[in-house]
């Protein structure tokens, strides 16, 4: 019998090792200014977070009258790559929109 033959078996492996955890999900979180153009918002939202227009609108409304709102929940590296590319976009354009993470619970 091969020492390797319980390798896998659940019974034998602790429960710390068996027990697989969801990841953790985080919110990016659009902050307000006065400088940014509605629209920009618009196209922002549904270009980098997958938004159709309608709810692009209602998002940057929401923001816009209480000062930020959720724009989306993901997974850290993917929360954090589109909030990179919500900067970068906005820096291209010389506006000031800015956007952040927070853990979701
Ligand atoms: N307040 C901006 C304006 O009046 C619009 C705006 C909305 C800016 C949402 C940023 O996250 C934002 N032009």
């Amino acid at each position: 019998m091969s020492q390797y033959e319980n390798e896998g078996d659940l019974s034998v492996m602790s429960k710390e090792s068996v027990e697989l955890k969801e990841p953790s999900m985080y919110r990016c979180i659009l902050l307000n200014d006065d400088y940014t153009p509605m629209d920009f918002v618009v196209t922002v939202l549904m270009k980098i977070f997958g938004k159709n227009e309608d709810e692009s609108q209602a998002i940057m409304i929401n923001v816009h009258k209480k000062g930020k709102g959720v724009c989306g929940v993901y997974t850290f590296e993917v929360a954090e790559t589109k909030i990179k590319q919500v900067e970068m976009l906005a820096e291209k354009y010389g506006f000031p929109l800015s956007c952040e993470i927070e853990e979701d619970k």
